[in-house]
C-alpha cells in the first residue's frame, strides 16, 4: 500500500499524479475498514481525499497553517501527518480524536468540532503572523489555509468573518469544499446558488426560465432589464457566487473539480500568494468511492456501528418525542419545528414530513434559530426549537435575552444531553442546564425514561414563558414504568430521614439501582427531580432529612445541584431547622476526554455503583475522595 510509505506530507511531493491517485485509493480503503469498527465521519472525509492531498502537496504545514471547517473533514489530514499507527484507533479511549487535536500533531492548530469557525481563526492567525513580522505571501513562507463545507458556509461566523476578511484585505486562502450538503442538503441561497452553477453552468435554461417569469418580476426590474439578454445578466449575476464573494472582497476562483488533484494543485499554486483573501470553490461528492455512501439518504455523513438487536428494539428519548411533538402538533395548529442543520439526530424528520409548512430548517444557525422562534412566539405560534446540547451554548444570548427576557413561550429540546461520549471534550451536553438555569423564566424538564417525554413536552407547551425538555442519547437504567405529572417531582423510595437523594433526568434511573447496592436502603429516600427549579414540596422533604445529595449529569457548577441545595438551604432557614449535610454529585469542572459514555459514567461516579459508594459514605459522614479527572491532556503550544 502506497499509502504506508507516507510518513509526513513531504513525502507526497514526489510522487506522480498516477501514484498519487493510487495514493487517494489506498486512503479512502482505510477510512472505510475503520470506520466501519470505530464509527465516525465517513462521508464527509471521502469527500475531501483530493483536496486534502493536493493541499499538502502546495503547502508546508505545519509552517502553513491548515485548519477544517468542520474539523470532522480531518481523517485525511491526519493519515498524512505521522498518525497511520494510530489511525485504528480512533475516537477510542487513548487513540485519535475524531477531530483535529493539537496533542496529537503540530499539524493541527485548532480543535473544530462545532462549525464556522476556521475563517475567524484564520483571520486572527494571519493578524498574528503580520503583526510578529512572519514572512507571509508574496515569496514569504507562511499562509493560512482555511478548509471550509458548504454547511459550515451557513454559519453566522463564517458569514461575519468573510465580512472582516474583506475589509481587512487578510491574506487567508479559503478551499470552498461544496458538495451540496451538510447532514442533508445545505440549506442556503448561497448554496443554491453554488449549485446551480454546478448544475448548469451555461445558464441556457435561466434563459429559458426567464422568458416565463419575466413579466412576474417588478415594474422597476421590467425598466432596468429589458429583454432577455438583460433579464439572463439578472439571473447569472443571482446564480453566481463570484458577485457575492467578490462584493465582499473576497477574491472568488471556480468552480473546479475538486476530486483532480492535478487541477486542485494548479489552481491552489497560483492562489498561494494572493495579496488578500482568496475563495477556491472546490466541487466534490460526498461519500465518493463507496457506493453504499453516495446512495444513502445522508451520504453516510456519520457511520455508526449497528446497535444491538436490543438496543435497536428500546425505545429512544429522541424517538419518544420524535413521536409526542407529531401527536400534540396534530391537535395544535400553532407548534412548528425548528433545527438547525439536525433534523435527523433530533428525530425532527416525521414532522417535517407531515407539517411542512411547519417546519423550518435554517442551517448551521443555532443563533438565528432561536431569535427566529423568539419572533415566532411573538407573533403566536408555539416554536419547538431542536438542538443538540452541546450546541445551544453558541445561543445562549439569544435564548438569555431574545426569549427569556421578552417571557416567550419557546420550548428548547436538547438532545444529546449529558455525557456523550465518543465525539470528546467539545460535544458532551454538560451546560445546557446551567446555562438555562442562568435565565430567570426558564422551566428545565429532564425526563428519567423516554416513557416521560410525552408528558413533559405537554407541559411544557402548556406554559407561558420558556421552557427546555433535556434528554440524553443513551438510553437509561430501567425504571418502576410509572410516569410523573405536571411540574411536579416523582417520589422513588422512602427511607428513615438520614439521607434524600434528588436526581436529575437519567440519574435518577442510576440512582434507583443503586438503591440494592447501599449497605442499607431503609435510610434512603429517593425523588426523580423531573423539572427545575424543583418542586417545592420536594425541597421541604429533603429539609426534614439530615443529608441530601443531588445527582446530575451535567456541570457540578452552578447546575442543578448548586440551585437545588440552595434551595434546601433557604427553606431550612425559613423553618429554622438545621441545614441537611450536602453533597453534589455532577461532571466536574474540566474538559473530558472522548470514550465511551457508560465508561465515563463509571469514571465520574455518576453509575449505580459510584453512587452507592457516595451515599455510603455520606451516611458515614466520611469526606467524598477526589476522583481522578478523566480529561484531555493539555495542548502543547507551538
Ligand atoms: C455549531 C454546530 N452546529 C451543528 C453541528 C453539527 N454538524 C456537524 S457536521 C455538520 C454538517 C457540516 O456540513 P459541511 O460543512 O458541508 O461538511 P460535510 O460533512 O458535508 O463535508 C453539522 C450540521 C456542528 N458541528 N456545529
Amino acid at each position: 500500500m502506497l499509502l504506508k510509505s507516507i510518513s509526513s506530507p513531504a513525502d507526497l511531493r514526489g510522487l506522480s499524479y498516477a501514484e498519487m491517485d493510487e495514493l487517494a485509493n489506498d486512503i479512502r480503503r482505510t477510512i472505510i475498514d475503520t470506520v466501519a469498527h470505530t464509527g465516525g465521519h465517513l462521508g464527509s472525509n471521502l469527500g475531501v481525499v483530493e483536496i486534502t492531498l493536493a493541499l499538502h502537496r502546495v503547502f508546508t504545514s505545519p509552517d502553513d497553517v491548515l485548519l477544517f471547517d468542520t474539523g470532522h473533514q480531518s481523517y485525511v489530514h491526519k493519515l498524512l501527518t505521522g498518525r497511520q499507527a494510530a489511525f485504528s484507533q480512533l475516537r477510542k479511549r487513548g487513540g485519535l480524536s475524531g477531530y483535529p487535536n493539537r496533542t496529537e500533531s503540530p499539524h493541527d492548530w485548532i480543535e473544530s468540532s462545532h462549525a464556522s469557525t476556521a475563517l475567524s481563526y484564520a483571520h486572527g492567525l494571519i493578524t498574528a503572523f503580520a503583526q510578529r513580522g512572519e514572512l507571509i505571501g508574496h515569496g514569504g513562507n507562511r499562509h493560512v489555509v482555511a478548509i471550509v463545507g458548504d454547511g459550515s458556509l451557513t454559519g453566522g461566523m463564517a458569514f461575519e468573518a468573510l465580512n472582516n476578511l474583506g475589509v481587512a484585505n487578510s491574506r487567508v486562502v479559503i478551499v470552498l469544499n461544496d458538495n451540496g450538503r451538510s447532514y442533508a442538503p445545505t440549506i442556503s441561497k448561497l448554496s443554491t446558488s453554488l449549485t446551480s452553477l454546478r448544475l448548469n453552468p451555461t445558464y441556457l435554461t435561466f434563459r429559458q426560465r426567464i422568458r416565463k417569469w419575466l413579466p412576474r418580476i417588478t415594474p422597476l426590474g421590467k425598466v432596468a432589464y429589458k429583454g432577455i439578454d438583460g433579464a439572463a445578466n439578472v439571473v447569472r449575476e443571482m446564480v453566481t457566487p463570484r458577485t457575492f464573494f467578490e462584493d465582499l472582497g473576497i477574491r472568488y476562483i471556480g468552480p473546479i473539480d475538486g476530486h483532480n488533484i492535478e487541477s486542485l494543485e494548479s489552481v491552489l499554486r497560483n492562489v498561494a500568494d494572493w495579496d488578500g483573501p482568496i475563495i477556491v470553490h472546490a466541487l466534490t461528492e460526498k461519500g465518493r468511492g463507496y457506493d453504499p455512501a453516495t446512495s444513502d439518504d445522508l451520504r453516510m455523513h456519520d457511520f455508526k456501528i449497528p446497535p444491538t438487536a436490543a438496543a435497536a428494539a428500546a425505545t429512544t428519548f429522541t424517538q419518544a418525542f420524535s413521536n409526542s411533538l407529531v401527536e400534540l402538533a396534530r391537535d395544535d395548529e400553532r407548534i412548528t419545528a425548528i433545527t438547525a442543520a439536525m433534523a435527523g439526530p433530533t428525530g425532527l424528520l416525521p414532522f417535517a414530513e407531515e407539517f411542512p409548512d411547519r417546519f423550518l430548517d435554517v442551517g448551521i444557525a443555532e443563533q438565528h434559530a432561536v431569535t427566529a422562534a423568539a419572533g415566532m412566539a411573538m407573533g403566536g405560534l408555539r416554536p419547538v426549537v431542536a438542538i443538540y446540547s452541546t450546541f445551544f451554548s453558541r445561543a445562549f444570548d439569544q435564548a438569555n435575552l431574545d426569549v427569556g427576557l421578552l417571557g416567550l413561550p419557546v420550548t428548547f429540546v436538547f438532545d444529546r444531553a449529558g455525557i456523550t461520549g465518543d465525539d470528546g471534550p467539545s460535544h458532551h451536553g454538560v451546560l445546557d442546564m446551567a446555562l438555562c438555569l442562568a435565565i430567570p423564566n426558564m422551566t428545565i424538564f429532564a425526563p428519567s425514561t423516554p416513557d416521560e417525554v410525552s408528558v413533559m413536552l405537554r407541559t411544557a407547551l402548556a406554559l407561558e414563558g420558556p421552557t427546555a425538555l433535556r434528554f440524553p442519547k443513551t438510553p437509561p437504567l430501567e425504571l418502576d414504568g410509572q410516569v410523573g405529572e405536571g411540574l411536579r417531582a416523582r417520589k422513588l423510595a422512602t427511607g428513615d430521614g438520614s439521607l434524600c437523594v434528588l436526581a436529575v433526568g437519567k440519574m435518577a434511573t442510576a440512582a434507583y439501582h443503586a438503591l440494592s447496592l447501599v449497605a442499607d436502603r431503609t435510610t434512603v429516600t429517593l425523588y426523580d427531580v423531573r423539572v427545575l427549579p424543583p418542586d417545592p414540596e420536594m425541597i421541604d422533604d429533603a429539609v426534614s432529612h439530615q443529608r441530601v445529595i443531588t445527582i446530575e449529569d451535567g456541570t457540578r457548577h452552578g447546575g442543578a445541584g448548586t440551585l437545588m441545595v440552595s434551595a434546601v438551604r433557604s427553606r431550612a432557614q425559613d423553618r429554622n431547622v438545621t441545614f441537611p449535610t450536602t453533597r453534589i454529585l455532577g461532571v466536574p469542572r474540566a474538559y473530558l476526554e472522548h470514550h465511551s459514555p457508560d465508561a465515563l459514567l463509571s469514571e465520574l461516579g455518576l453509575d449505580p455503583a459510584g453512587i452507592a459508594g457516595a451515599i455510603d459514605r455520606l451516611l458515614a459522614d466520611e469526606p467524598e475522595f477526589a476522583r481522578p479527572i478523566p480529561s484531555a491532556p493539555k495542548p502543547h503550544y507551538l
